[in-house]
């Protein structure tokens, strides 16, 4: 991906994934502070939206009723967004050498519109090829918690946020429709296990600071301590 002049070797990409409310909003930040410390040039972005044009799809994808879109269709829209988001911040940040942390990428369209809207993993799979060129995350940690947990720390935060500016359609969805995604996160990760890491997010922020620096320490120590 770097041209022969250029030095500086291609960033890490990093993603979070898991349900509502696990932390990874907190968790992304926070680890973004630890590796700049480090002298690592890194950014964070988020899906949907990482840039100006997906931030636009990601008002369409994250208000209203929660049967707005029919799955299909938010399949495609989440790709509009991810392809926009690539081209435009994510492989451009790599390619300068920066490391690059998003909340959420792909695996929650595997999680979401698959396991919880039905559309085949296949499916996906093949929109994921054609429109990204089968490009995934060189680490992906994933918060895991009871879905009961993370949705009581979401409506507690969305509660504070007028009713009209409210991100949470997904949110309102049933709980069995929460519950199969925690199942589905973890077949995922069970799945990956080249690049997913699983991390409890139970107990307080800092503790699962500390786990998620022991996962990107484990994998990229000898990186951060050459910089
Ligand atoms: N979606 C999809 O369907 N398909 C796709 O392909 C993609 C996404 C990419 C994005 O919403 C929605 O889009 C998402 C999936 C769908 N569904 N929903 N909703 P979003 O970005 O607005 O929201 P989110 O990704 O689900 O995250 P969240 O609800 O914002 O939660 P979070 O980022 O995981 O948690 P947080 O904001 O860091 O923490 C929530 C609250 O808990 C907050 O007040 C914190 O201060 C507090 N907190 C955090 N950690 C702790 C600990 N350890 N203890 C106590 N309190 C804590």
């Amino acid at each position: 991906m770097n041209s022969e002049n250029d030095e500086s070797p291609r960033g890490k990409f990093i993603s979070f994934e898991g349900g509502e409310g696990t932390g990874k909003s907190t968790q992304v930040k926070t680890l973004q502070d630890t590796l700049k410390v480090r002298g690592i040039d890194v950014i964070l972005t988020r899906e949907p939206g990482g840039a100006p044009g997906a931030e636009e799809i990601r008002a369409l994808l994250l208000t209203g009723d929660p049967d707005k879109w029919v799955p299909m269709t938010e399949v495609l829209l989440f790709y509009a967004a991810r392809v926009d988001h690539l081209q435009r911040t994510i492989l451009p940040a790599l390619e300068a050498g920066k490391w690059v942390i998003t909340d959420r990428y792909a695996d929650s369209t595997f999680a979401y519109q698959g396991a919880g809207h039905g559309i085949a993993a296949t499916v996906i799979q093949q929109i994921h090829r054609i429109t990204t060129d089968n490009f995934w995350p060189d680490m992906t940690i994933l918060l895991d918690a009871d879905p009961e947990e993370g949705l009581l720390r979401a409506n507690n935060r969305e509660a504070e946020i007028s009713e009209n500016l409210r991100e949470d359609r997904f949110e309102k969805m049933a709980g069995s429709y929460h519950q199969r995604l925690r199942k589905a996160f973890l077949e995922i990760a069970a799945e990956n296990q080249d690049r997913f890491h699983i991390v409890p997010a139970a107990g307080s922020i800092d503790a699962v600071a500390r786990r998620i620096w022991q996962k990107v320490t484990a994998a990229y120590g000898p990186e951060i301590d050459q910089i």
